[in-house]
């Protein structure tokens, strides 16, 4: 049993962790960065530690001050929270060595999923269907020129070490492909510290539809269904919901079963994501695992009625799981990222927020770790809030959404409520028309009426 844990985060995600915390009996520490002194995961949490100056690499990344401030104040595990030192393998084995918990993955699992191509050829082996590439990273220019001839253009090379978007080059032609396979090499090098490149063909305008998984300590694997995460810009993602508009309960089901392989396959425990391609033929292909808890997990909290942050901590206390697999989704639930940045330009907002009005009523929740007089710091993401709703049908939905959006007040810095406003009356989300590209039309669409925003 976990006493007392300490929260390696900060922001919304922070106090999601403390109030699951709460709940469950589980005493919280906070530790926070000196641009964080206000922040509600402080006022919060039962104890809280200074780590540092601003800077994420000298606080929220910063391995020796987090785990001094957990053995100071006797915390028993570390919940990571989503980035920072979430997929950070080397800190979950530090910490084992230093008999403080973790909830999360093993070590050996983040290490792999880490590595996208090991990753891929590990979803390969499972049985889990991928899209034709090179198994192994490429040896040379050679022989990516080779590759890319068997496979067909268009081809995309990604960094095993990258992931999310990172790292990423698309070849549309031969003549292109040795110079940009060189370029890739040396970006991941620098940006990585490792320049292993891999392949795989370039599916043009597919959805973007990641599943939720579960393990808990005794083999006992899940998915909890899917998430539809096709509306983002630049690898951001900017709206996401559950249940997908494109997914049959037939094509859940595969879907499902392939992300429960390829889990069962590595042996995965605590809360995971696995990431599909899916194209206009239905066919899905796996992209990447992600072994932490994400952003956007209240929109499966919504359709499924789990707590997905109070079974994390259960499961990791060694508790056995007991969700049935392929729990089907009940009604439908979308999450509005509601951050700090002009919704036409897109460039951060931060500063004071002067009127903060949260939206109420059935079936609307808001994540956020904003208050009146709160002020943005300029160091972090530019996440605000998550504006969550749940209702009956995906129509009903975006009504509610639109309703919550209009009853969202921010005053005193730019955010995004404008942008999702419009993107909520266009005809194609109305009609569930969504691709990786649906943004890059919107705002193609939109440019010629004054902007997104209006
Ligand atoms: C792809 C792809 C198309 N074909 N791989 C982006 C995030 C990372 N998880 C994988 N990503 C993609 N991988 C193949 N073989 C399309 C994406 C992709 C994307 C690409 C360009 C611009 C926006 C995108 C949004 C989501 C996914």
């Amino acid at each position: 049993m976990f006493k007392k844990i300490l929260i390696a985060n900060r922001g919304e995600i922070a106090l999601r962790i403390i109030q699951a915390c709460r709940e469950l009996g589980i005493a919280t520490v906070a530790v926070f960065s000196t641009a964080d002194r206000d922040s509600l995961h402080v006022t919060y949490a039962d104890e809280d530690v200074c780590i540092g100056p601003p800077a994420s690499k000298d606080s929220y990344l910063n391995i020796s001050r987090i785990i001094a401030a957990a053995e100071i104040t006797g915390a028993d595990a570390i919940h990571p929270g989503y980035g920072f030192l979430s997929e950070n393998a080397h800190f979950a084995e530090v910490l084992q060595e230093c008999k403080i918990g973790w909830i999360g993955p093993r070590p050996e699992v983040i290490r792999l999923m880490g590595d996208k191509a090991k990753a891929r050829q590990t979803a390969a082996a499972a049985g889990v269907p991928v899209l034709p590439g090179s198994p192994e990273p490429l040896e040379g220019a050679e022989h990516a020129r080779q590759t890319a001839a068997s496979i067909g253009y268009p081809i995309i090379l990604k960094a095993s070490a990258g992931g999310g978007g990172r790292g990423m080059r698309i070849v549309w032609k031969e003549e292109e492909i040795e110079g940009q396979f060189s370029t890739a090499g040396e970006e991941a090098q620098r940006a990585f510290g490792n320049g292993a490149i891999y392949m795989e063909k370039y599916l043009v305008e597919p959805r973007h539809i990641e599943f939720q998984v579960f393990g808990d300590k005794y083999g006992h694997v899940v998915h909890m269904g899917e998430r539809e995460c096709s509306i983002q810009r630049r690898h951001q993602k900017l709206i996401e919901e559950s249940p997908s508009p494109a997914l049959t309960p037939a094509l859940r089901e595969e879907m499902g079963a392939a992300a429960v392989a390829l889990c069962r396959a590595v042996g995965y425990e605590n809360a995971g994501t696995i990431e599909f391609l899916l194209d206009s033929d239905g066919r899905f292909y796996f992209m990447e695992m992600n072994t932490r808890i994400q952003v956007e997990h209240p929109v499966t909290e919504m359709v499924t009625g789990i707590d997905l942050v109070k079974l994390q901590l259960e499961v990791a206390m060694g508790h056995k799981m007991t969700v049935p697999n392929g729990l089907k989704p009940r009604g439908h639930a979308i999450e509005c990222r509601i951050n700090a940045e002009n919704p036409d330009t897109f460039a951060p907002s931060p500063g004071p927020l002067k009127t903060f009005h949260l939206p109420g009523g059935p079936g609307t929740r808001v994540d956020t770790h904003g208050y009146e007089d709160y002020v943005i710091p300029p160091h972090y993401d530019s996440l605000v809030a998550k504006l969550i709703v749940h209702d009956r049908t995906r129509g009903e939905a975006i009504q509610r959404m639109s309703r919550a959006l209009d009853f969202f007040v921010v005053e005193g810095i730019h955010t995004s409520i404008p942008l999702h406003r419009r993107i909520l009356r266009d005809d194609d989300f109305i009609a569930g028309k969504l691709s990786t590209r649906f943004m890059e039309r919107f705002l193609q669409k939109h440019r010629e009426d004054g902007g997104p925003g209006r």
